[in-house]
């Protein structure tokens, strides 16, 4: 037997992963979707920030449940993006159109340092900087975390202030 559930250090990297959700009971879809990333044998979930309540960015429909987690794992990016989108079809998710509202949305945000340009995966997120629904999160569990080419990410949060958000209890 090889290593034991959860430890997952072949990777130093911090990854970063936003999850979002508008449709049915949003609260309890984020707990259940946290918990199929716990219940991953190559994931280590190290950080979550709290739940925000958002207004639609781009997009139309009810608000939005968000929160970001910070995970460790020796998955590659593409294998990490293949196990997020098993954990969206197990919560129901329909990709009607884009932005369409969803049950629930898992997108991977930051890799570490990595830049990633394939046709199904671009890293970093290439809005993750437009969007107060992750930088609001990222900033709770990561305040000096800096963006491979943008810099330090809390310099971008101004430029959002726009956009309706609130952390919730
Ligand atoms: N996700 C989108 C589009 N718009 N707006 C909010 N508030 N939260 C989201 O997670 C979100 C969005 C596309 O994935
Ligand atoms: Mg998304
Ligand atoms: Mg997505």
């Amino acid at each position: 037997r090889g290593r034991a559930a959860g430890m997952t250090s072949a990777s130093a990297e911090r990854v970063f992963v936003g999850l979002g959700a508008n449709l049915g009971d949003a609260r309890a879809t984020l707990a259940s979707a946290l918990q199929a990333l716990d219940d991953h044998p190559a994931i280590t979930r190290v950080a979550t920030s709290s739940l925000y309540r958002t207004a639609p960015v781009d997009a139309i429909g009810p608000d939005y449940l968000n929160a970001v987690a910070e995970l460790r794992t020796n998955l590659s990016p593409l294998e990490l993006l293949q196990a997020l989108h098993a954990i969206e079809a197990d919560h129901g998710r329909l990709r009607a159109h884009l932005n369409a509202p969803r049950t629930l949305d898992l997108d991977l945000l930051l890799f570490g340092d990595r830049e990633v340009d394939h046709p199904v995966l671009t890293l970093p997120h290439p809005r993750l900087h437009l969007r107060a629904f992750v930088l609001e999160p990222l900033a709770q569990i990561s305040p000096d975390l800096a963006h491979p080419r943008l810099g330090p990410l809390r310099d971008w949060r101004a430029d959002t202030a726009d956009q309706t958000i609130a952390r919730l209890p």
